[in-house]
């Protein structure tokens, strides 16, 4: 059966401008003008998420709001998914496999006091306290697509800075040729990782010059407030031309290498899930097409859209690939 499109549903082409600069302008706005940290959540998600984010005796706790800069590195004019969605449909299996299980169980997490770990191929192997992260450099808004390999995707408002900010205070040796990122990893905090055949902690990784790409996002912050634990906090990486499994979350270690290390999907079914996995509508998964996806929280006879090219960020991350045979390196 099918059932017609009505027309007063709003196209994100012709509303999505609107709604990113009127997103960008709360957020100006509110620096400095905000009275409470929960009045500058409010005000920067609209008011009708309040309810969600703080509702008495939900246990919910109320988000804290971080200051940002508007970046040039943003995505302009697509409809940015809604902190619901973007918070009730996660991938986080150490707290689950199902979507809507991370935001049940994430909370558990202990988020504070978090250190990160710098060690392997550099000068001087160093610890971090995550808030000395937070305050490395100037915190930045930056609107990302999101792809998942499994064929859908959002439109993100991260908050953080690049990855190479922190990687030139790492101090990495010219040996060091990859960068390798481990994810906490608790069995008694996240009970339903044991289900699962993966061989924790969750781990990733990306090549030097992939990771010192201005596009890899060292990221603290979603829709102006810090990580909702069931996003990876306290901190994560995004590779916005990646599937988003190479994002890992809530991350413990940082590990320069000079080899290429082993990742998590990758040693779950190497078939499937390659080292790479740049985002490529070319080159099917083997069980599906990556040629198109469905955007969260637009309704079911919604267009799909058309997955592009390294998600639309080729002309920032192409030339990283020159050469390379993308579908024998996928
Ligand atoms: N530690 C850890 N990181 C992870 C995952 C995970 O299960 N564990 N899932 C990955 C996958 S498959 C995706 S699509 C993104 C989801 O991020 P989001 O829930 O913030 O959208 O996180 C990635 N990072
Ligand atoms: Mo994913």
């Amino acid at each position: 059966m099918l059932i017609g499109k009505p027309s007063d549903i709003p196209s994100s082409e012709i509303t999505s401008q609107d709604q990113y600069d009127r997103y960008m302008n709360r957020r100006r706005f509110l620096r400095g003008a905000a009275s409470s940290v929960v009045t500058a959540a409010a005000a920067a998600v609209g008011a009708e998420r309040l309810a969600e984010i703080v509702s008495p005796g939900t246990g919910v706790r109320a988000a804290t709001s971080l200051q940002t800069v508007k970046s040039p590195l943003s995505t302009t004019g697509e409809q940015l998914t809604s902190l619901q969605d973007l918070t009730h449909y996660n991938n986080f299996y150490e707290f689950g496999v199902d979507k809507d299980q991370p935001a049940q169980n994430a909370g558990a997490l202990p988020t504070r006091p978090w250190t990160v770990r710098i060690e392997g191929k550099v000068k001087t192997p160093k610890t971090f306290d995550i808030d000395a992260l937070l305050k490395l450099r100037p915190l930045e808004d930056r609107v990302y697509r999101h792809r998942c390999v499994e064929a859908w995707g959002m439109v993100i408002p991260w908050v953080g800075y690049s990855l190479s900010e922190f990687i030139n205070q790492c101090d990495p040796l010219p040996s060091a040729k990859y960068v390798q990122f481990l994810s906490y990893y608790n069995s008694k905090i996240e009970k339903w990782a044991s289900g699962t055949t993966i061989n924790w902690p969750y781990s990733e990784g990306l090549r030097m010059d992939e990771a010192m790409n201005p596009l890899t996002l060292l990221t603290f912050g979603l829709y102006g407030q810090v990580l909702p634990n069931q996003n990876g906090a306290p901190v994560r990486l995004v590779v916005p031309w990646k599937y988003g499994f190479k994002s890992a979350k809530s991350i413990v270690a940082v590990r320069f290498v000079d080899k290429m290390p082993p990742t998590t999907w990758n040693e779950q079914n190497s078939q499937e899930y390659g080292f790479y996995s740049n985002v490529n509508p070319n080159v099917d998964h083997p069980r599906w097409s990556q040629k198109s996806e469905r955007r969260i929280g637009q309704p079911f006879y919604a267009q799909r859209h058309t997955t592009l090219m390294f998600n639309g960020y080729g002309n920032q991350v192409a030339s990283l690939y020159n050469g390379m045979d993308l579908r024998k390196y996928y």
